[in-house]
């Protein structure tokens, strides 16, 4: 169980956070010689990385654009003398993949993971009122025992190469915002909050609450709403506050209350936390998806974070532009595939009134280089009978714990993707994720749905995981991978065909498509259409659109992909894959305006 506070910094009346974003001292590490040489006391000859960014694309040489192994951060930072008697702690949005950290020269935090935070107490290693030094050791290599999946080889001149076993460009750096933190002693370490709304026939709803403290002074909560007001209050670390006539958070039709939770003595506030949360409910209601009770369709995309030049880096000025073009398109959902993302885009589609089902980075876990052409064609492996698998299940379970512990309280996120495309075929897998679901399970105080997304092997009669699911999530590529180009015409009869048989179980649960797509350049037109061109796109979501209306318990599609996104190198990669509906900038492909139509009207 998680017990790291890892909520997300904020400034008020008892805590400070200083954004320590710009730009850091850099080094590649090729030798991994660093320790030894004691750069966590001094980094020498460091050349500049901004921070947050992928540093991949900023370099002209393919050795540091495609560097594998261990690279070096660092910078200074000023700790306020007033800051004494306080708890002090640096956080990170994530480092990719894994990372130790110093504070002027000892080791302060060490994490495993590229795409959660953590945050490292410097309260002793800290100098107050002079420059401290702050230096991250971080590593982006890849194995078969941990998430994502991949390898690493070495090649005969000592160069790493790291190869993953999944269709992204392996982006690595510090991606996220750093902040350096001050906190009271006594402090609000986490909460959750879950909600029952329509009370007494009406539009009360109830908000139970947990506070979680690290001392023993009583817990004060409150509600406010946009305007301000105070609508609920409470007493204690654990209860229930009614709102009277509740604004209910909507899909793409926000409303955002403010939860604060206070730890007081007397008259005195010793700590405070603020959030934007909003009311709702989430259900599977036989094979409808519903939020406040009501069935949802899903519209919209599987996305990356991907961008020109910042790689995997946030901007707020990407984000802001990727949800206006999905609210374009009349979208009202993403799947964070493959990762969790930057709590940022949760934040801003809390806002947005998006649904969000949050991936946990277990991609990969089918042991071959172009796994997405062999998953799309249903090529079947074993992968869950390796020696490595406890330790592999260790750490994916450690993430889904992350994972929840961070996104549990905003009302975007719907459900829990654990894994995304793995081998679902043999006993061992069953047994793996078994464990996997049980243990994600016990986390979430609003027990959403639990899912993850299905390659073809995942098939009605061959999968053995579909049942650990409260929904069911398919990727498929029929019209592409398979019954491509000549062959289009049999791609309907088979997509057909394979629901047909899942509708012959009859599960009684919904099923959303997390990914159908075809790679689509946005130079090319032809009549008649031919793979890769955009009349093709438009074709098969079409024929694709026309099997799912004939489904009811089809309840989702979800694109793949929002946008072209970057790869590894390829014969099936024209400099990344190119299922964009826009472009890698973000202007529309044909596609994009076939699917605006849709949705205006789905
Ligand atoms: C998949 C993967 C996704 C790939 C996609 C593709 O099945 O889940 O990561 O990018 O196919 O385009 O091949």
């Amino acid at each position: 169980m998680l017990t790291e506070s890892v909520l997300y910094p904020i400034n008020n009346e008892t805590r400070q956070s200083l954004l320590l974003d710009g730009l850091w001292n850099f080094r590649f590490d090729p030798k991994d010689e660093g320790v030894i040489q004691g750069w966590n006391n001094r980094l020498p000859a460091p050349i500049s990385m901004p921070v947050p960014s992928s540093f991949a694309d900023f370099f002209t040489t393919k050795e540091e654009r495609d560097y594998g192994g261990t690279f070096w951060y660092e910078r200074e930072l000023f700790v306020p003398r007033e800051w004494e008697g306080s708890r002090i702690k640096v956080r990170f949005g994530s480092v990719t993949h894994r990372a130790v950290v110093y504070l002027n020269g000892v080791e302060v935090a060490s994490h495993e993971g590229g795409f959660l935070p953590f945050t490292a107490d410097v309260t002793e290693a800290a100098r107050l009122g002079e420059k401290n030094i702050l230096t991250v050791r971080a590593n982006n290599e890849l194995s078969e025992a941990a998430i994502p999946c991949g390898m690493t080889v070495t090649r005969p001149d000592g160069r790493k190469v790291v190869k993953g076993y999944f269709d992204f460009f392996n982006y690595s750096g510090i991606h996220r915002s750093v902040w350096l933190m001050r906190e009271q002693e006594e402090s609000v370490q986490d909460y959750s909050l879950s909600y029952e709304i329509g009370l007494n026939g009406g539009t009360d709803a109830a908000v139970h609450f947990q506070v979680r403290t690290n001392g023993p002074h009583p817990v004060r909560v409150t509600l406010h709403d946009e305007e301000g007001k105070e609508v609920a209050r409470g007493e204690g670390t654990d209860g229930v506050m009614t709102v009277p006539n509740a604004r209910l958070w909507q899909v793409r039709n926000a409303y955002l209350y403010t939860f604060t939770a206070e730890i007081t003595d007397g008259g005195r506030v010793i700590d405070s936390y603020s959030e934007q949360v909003g009311i709702r409910t989430v259900s599977i209601e036989g094979e409808k998806i519903c939020v406040n009770g009501k069935p949802v369709y899903l519209k919209g995309f599987g996305k990356h974070e991907d961008f020109e030049v910042l790689g995997k880096g946030f901007h707020w000025g990407v984000a802001k532009r990727d949800f206006e073009c999905m609210k374009w398109t009349n979208a009202n959902c993403f799947r964070t595939s493959h990762y969790p993302y930057a709590e940022e885009w949760y934040q801003f589609a809390d806002r947005e009134g998006f649904l969000i089902i949050d991936e946990v980075p277990a991609v990969g876990m089918l042991p071959s280089l172009m796994n997405f052409v062999d998953a799309g064609q249903g090529k079947t492996y074993s992968f869950f009978d390796r020696p490595d698998m406890p330790k592999l299940k260790q750490v994916h379970i450690a993430q889904v714990e992350e994972m929840i512990a961070r996104d549990k309280n905003h009302p975007s996120v719907f459900a829990w993707s654990l894994f995304n495309e793995p081998e679902t075929t043999s006993e061992f897998s069953k047994e793996y994720f078994t464990d996997v679901f049980d243990a994600a399970r016990k986390l979430d105080p609003q027990n959403r749905p639990l899912t993850g997304a299905l390659e073809k092997g995942g098939s009605p009669d061959g999968g053995r995981c579909h049942s650990l699911c409260d929904f069911i999530c398919l990727n498929r590529y029929y019209g592409w991978y398979i019954n491509g180009g000549v062959d289009f015409d049999d791609a309907e009869k088979e997509l057909r065909a394979e629901m047909d048989r899942w509708a012959a179980l009859k599960l009684g649960v919904p099923f959303v498509f997390t990914e159908f797509g075809a790679d689509t350049l946005a130079s090319e037109h032809k009549l008649p259409s031919v793979m890769w061109t955009q009349e093709y796109q438009n074709e098969y979501l079409e024929m694709t659109f026309r099997v799912f209306d004939s489904y009811d318990f089809i309840q989702g599609e979800l694109v793949w992909n929002f946008a072209d996104f970057q790869t590894a190198e390829g014969i099936l990669r024209v400099n990344g894959n190119k299922k964009g509906v826009f472009t890698r900038t973000r202007q529309p492909k044909d596609a994009a305006f076939l699917l605006r139509k849709r949705w205006a009207e789905k």
